[in-house]
């Protein structure tokens, strides 16, 4: 099981150093779980010194497409690696939604990733509000998988992870039930194991919307449901951690 937090603009150098003393108190409870956490690039090396000694993986929450050159404010997969990045979201609805993250950008840039790096790719997808009341969600899942793993072959399957987050239910304090988050789940893994083959049913699925304390035991206790990306409760150090011993 993956619990990944992702703390947005959010988070400090405190944060970090809190989150990793946490961890290591917690380690012998954790062992079962993958934690990872996607502070904003410029903690990247602060919470990768604080981390160490412990088994924290650390994210980028988003990646350039371009190996170099002269793109101001953006960070390439190598900016990640060097500072101790081992996976990048890709596609998070706030990036589609605000900054100008079309299908055909995720695609370059899951891509890019998986061509010119060794980071593991967390894509994300998920349907709007007004998607799901249109009965789209199915409809919508596919295009954003077919869109960015256009052209991949099963050589991705070891650098993919999907997270679910249906865009409803991100910070909004709304969450999907377990039922709604599972057959989305069970829905994604079917088409990879379409596209990709049989191998393609070990790709970790993360559900993200919402995840507390509260409800993390229910979703993670669905069949398909292989762990959670969390945004406002990661950066509470006591709910992140609660949550993630939910995962164990
Ligand atoms: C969804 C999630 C983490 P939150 O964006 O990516 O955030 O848990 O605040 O809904």
């Amino acid at each position: 099981m993956f619990v990944i937090g992702n703390w947005k603009m959010n988070g400090n150098r405190e944060l970090a150093q809190a989150l990793t003393e946490a961890l290591r108190e917690h380690a012998d409870e954790l062992n079962q779980v993958q934690v990872g956490v996607c502070p904003p690039a410029v903690l990247l090396a602060s919470l990768n010194e604080a981390a160490a000694e412990t088994e924290l993986m650390i994210g980028g929450q988003d990646v350039n497409e371009h190996q170099s050159g002269a793109h101001t404010g953006e960070h390439s997969t190598e900016l990640l690696s060097n500072f101790g990045a081992e996976f990048t979201l890709i596609g998070h609805s706030e990036r589609r939604q605000f900054y100008g993250d079309s299908m055909a950008r995720v695609a370059a840039k899951v891509a890019a990733t998986l061509a010119n790096s060794q980071l593991t790719v967390v894509l994300c997808v998920g349907e709007s509000e007004a998607e799901r009341q249109a009965e789209q969600t199915f409809a919508v899942i596919t295009e954003q998988l077919e869109t960015a793993l256009q052209g991949q072959t099963g050589d991705c399957l070891e650098r993919l992870i999907i997270a679910y987050e249906p865009v409803w239910a991100i910070g909004t304090g709304l969450t999907a039930s377990p039922e709604q988050a599972q057959q989305v789940h069970e829905f994604i893994r079917s088409w990879l194991v379409q596209k990709f083959g049989a191998e393609a049913a070990n790709v970790a699925l993360l559900y993200g919307g919402s995840v507390k304390p509260e409800n993390a035991e229910a979703l993670f206790a669905q069949q398909d449901i292989d762990g959670g990306l969390i945004g406002g409760a990661s950066l509470q150090v006591d709910a992140f951690i609660a949550i993630a011993k939910a995962a164990a």
